[in-house]
């Protein structure tokens, strides 16, 4: 599309001619990338074009990117070399913002639900009237079932945590993210073993291991870039996966582990590396303890025996148990991310943990290290106390050693079916579809058939959104304005990344940031929202003025120095 034709069309037009679009996608599939109509421009420099910094989103990693945008269009997205988690790389995914960004199918104002839930049927609603509708929910659930009977959900996201303080002020505990479907089994697992969450040193690593984990597919950056150059730098890896993946077929070596087996597999490999004396005596002995125990329990587990478990042979077990620990403190179980596979998998996780300690490849070049971190300052609400509140979250006692503040999403759907101990009513979802990634949709379709009221903030019509009462139109992350981020990786590429509106937020969409102060308002919350996002960010920033600068002239912040031998 010329800019010509960019300038001669409306604002009006374009959503005129989207809603065309739409509907004429089935026959015509037309090109799904609208750059030139999006913006109603009047008197336009030509060709002013703008190089802006940002941070992808696409999918959790952040990786810093640098958007070129000619006349408040985004033409195209490329990798912010100065980010040394990301390196240089924005990967296809990262490329294909700009079409969310001007998908036509995006959400473009409030819409509230007319007719049977999940039969489609909406009506527009302006911000106020949707405002008003949501306050008004929130109020009569709160009285009716406390205000622990509303349920927040917030996926992964810069903006999130406004949700989680709107949670506290309205008054409910019942906040969950949807990490428990993704890492927090292994986040439990290495917690309880090593007191923190280790990053792994992919890139001077000797010996992988990597069970259950899909790194030239499932993108962890640096770990995807670092694989690949350790491969080439004649590291061996070996895969674990049911299936022939991508990575499977760039590894060494591949073993089709029966699933929910690993556990034997890694009781196993403890077994020959205790059993033959190969563990790391000096590490085992100055910085564990439970030694003895660990050498008792491990004692019936012999490759034989895991070998009937998991369909892998017996001496294959054992001499990739001989190998890994001759290759520490090089070497490593590759502690993964995605976890939450079985009811046991955080003790799978913590065989991982275990293997990894008897190799002593803690805070070793190529092992498994602890970044170092910049944290970021906050800023604190006293939230109010409710005395009719229960004492708990709906969730608390369902799951061993949950993590109180993510709780757990298929756990809190139990309980709200169940309406023990006590009815949940209300459900906020921001930016996460569980009705698509919790398993067992009916169960969560039963969940959502429970409430009185389910409102939910997206960028597109999601199969959440799809089945909730009241869904807002919220902008992208390259049209609005976040908090800093700290993020953790491995090595020295630990650092900040922050977000500014690249170009300005499209149709009617608001950030959640503005969603919940206005419902605040509303609720006669409004004290606790009494600041912008850029107050927020200087109160981040009170102590970290270095952060600020870096993030000005690069971008990005990162944290350099030596990333091993550092937590002696
Ligand atoms: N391209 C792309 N990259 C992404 C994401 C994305 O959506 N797309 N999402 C990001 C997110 S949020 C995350 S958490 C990570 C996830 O990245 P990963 O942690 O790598 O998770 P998965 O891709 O789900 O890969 C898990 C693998 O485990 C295998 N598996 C299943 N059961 C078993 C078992 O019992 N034993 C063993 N050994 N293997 C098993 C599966 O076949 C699958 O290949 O990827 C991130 N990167
Ligand atoms: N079947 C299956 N289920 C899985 C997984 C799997 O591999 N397969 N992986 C698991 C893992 S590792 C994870 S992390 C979870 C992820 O599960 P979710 O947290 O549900 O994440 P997404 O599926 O990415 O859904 C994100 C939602 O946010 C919306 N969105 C995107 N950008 C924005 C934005 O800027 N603002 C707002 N408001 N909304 C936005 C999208 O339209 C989408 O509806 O899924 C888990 N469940
Ligand atoms: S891995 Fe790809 S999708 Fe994920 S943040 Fe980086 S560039 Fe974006
Ligand atoms: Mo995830």
């Amino acid at each position: 599309m010329s800019a010509r034709i960019n300038n001669l069309i409306t604002r009006r037009k374009f959503l005129q001619i989207s809603g065309a679009l739409a509907a004429a996608t089935a026959v015509t599939n037309p090109c799904r990338v609208l750059y030139a109509l999006t913006r109603d421009k009047g008197e336009i420099t030509p060709n002013e074009i703008r190089e802006v910094f940002s941070a992808c989103d696409m999918c959790f990693n952040k990786c810093g990117l640098i958007a070129h945008v000619e006349n408040d269009v985004i033409k195209k997205l490329d990798p912010n070399p100065k980010s040394l988690k990301s390196r240089g790389m924005l990967c296809a995914r990262g490329n294909a913002g700009v079409k969310q960004l001007y998908d036509p199918d995006r959400l473009k104002y409030p819409l509230l639900r007319k007719g049977a839930r999940g039969d489609g049927k909406w009506q527009r609603l302006s911000w106020d009237q949707a405002l008003d509708h949501a306050a008004e929910k929130l109020d009569k659930i709160g009285k009716d079932y406390t205000r622990c009977g509303f349920l927040f959900m917030a996926g992964t996201d810069m903006q999130s945590t406004f949700v989680h303080q709107f949670a506290e002020a309205y008054g409910s505990y019942n906040v969950i993210s949807h990490e428990s479907n993704c890492l927090l089994s292994r986040n439990r697992a290495f917690l309880d073993t090593y007191g923190v969450m280790p990053t792994p040193d992919v890139l001077n690593c000797k010996y992988v291991i990597m069970p259950g984990a899909n790194r030239f597919e499932a993108l962890v950056t640096p770990d995807s870039m670092d694989l690949m150059t350790a491969k080439g730098n004649k590291s061996k890896l070996v895969v674990l996966d049911p299936r022939f993946t991508k990575t499977a077929a760039l590894s060494d070596e591949w073993y089709p582990i029966k699933p929910g087996t690993d556990m034997a597999f890694f009781l196993s490999l403890a077994h020959v590396i205790i059993s033959e004396k190969l563990y790391d005596k000096t590490f085992i002995k100055e910085k564990t303890f439970g030694f003895e125990e660990l050498r008792e329990h491990v004692k019936k587990y012999t490759p034989q025996w895991a070998a009937k478990e998991t369909d892998i042979p017996a001496k294959d077990i054992a001499r990739i148990a001989r190998e890994l620990a001759a290759a520490a403190p090089s070497a490593m179980v590759y502690p993964g991310r995605r976890s939450s596979d079985y009811e046991d998998s955080t003790q799978i996780r913590r065989s991982y943990a275990i293997v990894n300690a008897l190799l002593g490849n803690w805070d070793q070049e190529g092992g498994l290290q602890v970044p170092k971190k910049i944290k970021p300052g906050s800023m604190h609400i006293e939230a109010p106390f409710y005395e009719d509140n229960p004492d708990d979250r709906v969730d608390a006692g369902r799951a061993q050693m949950m993590f109180d503040e993510e709780g757990s999403f298929k756990h809190t759907r139990d309980a709200v079916i169940e309406g023990k101990p006590y009815p949940i009513k209300g459900w906020m979802t921001y930016k996460t579809n569980p009705m698509q990634t919790g398993a067992n949709r009916d169960k969560t379709i039963q969940m959502i058939n429970t409430l009185d009221f389910m409102m939910t903030v997206d960028i597109a019509m999601s199969d959440t959104a799809w089945m909730a009462d009241l869904v807002l139109p919220a902008p992208s992350y390259l049209e609005r304005q976040d908090p800093l981020s700290a993020f953790l990786a491995a090595s020295t590429c630990s650092g900040v990344i922050t977000r500014d509106p690249v170009v300005p937020a499209m149709f009617e969409s608001k950030p959640v940031f503005w969603i919940v102060k206005e419902l605040a308002k509303r609720l006669d919350l409004g004290e606790f929202f009494d600041f912008t996002v850029d107050d927020f960010r200087k109160a981040q920033l009170k102590k970290i003025p270095q952060v600020a600068k870096a993030l000005k002239e690069d971008g990005v912040y990162n944290i350099t120095g030596p990333s091993f031998g550092i937590h002696k």
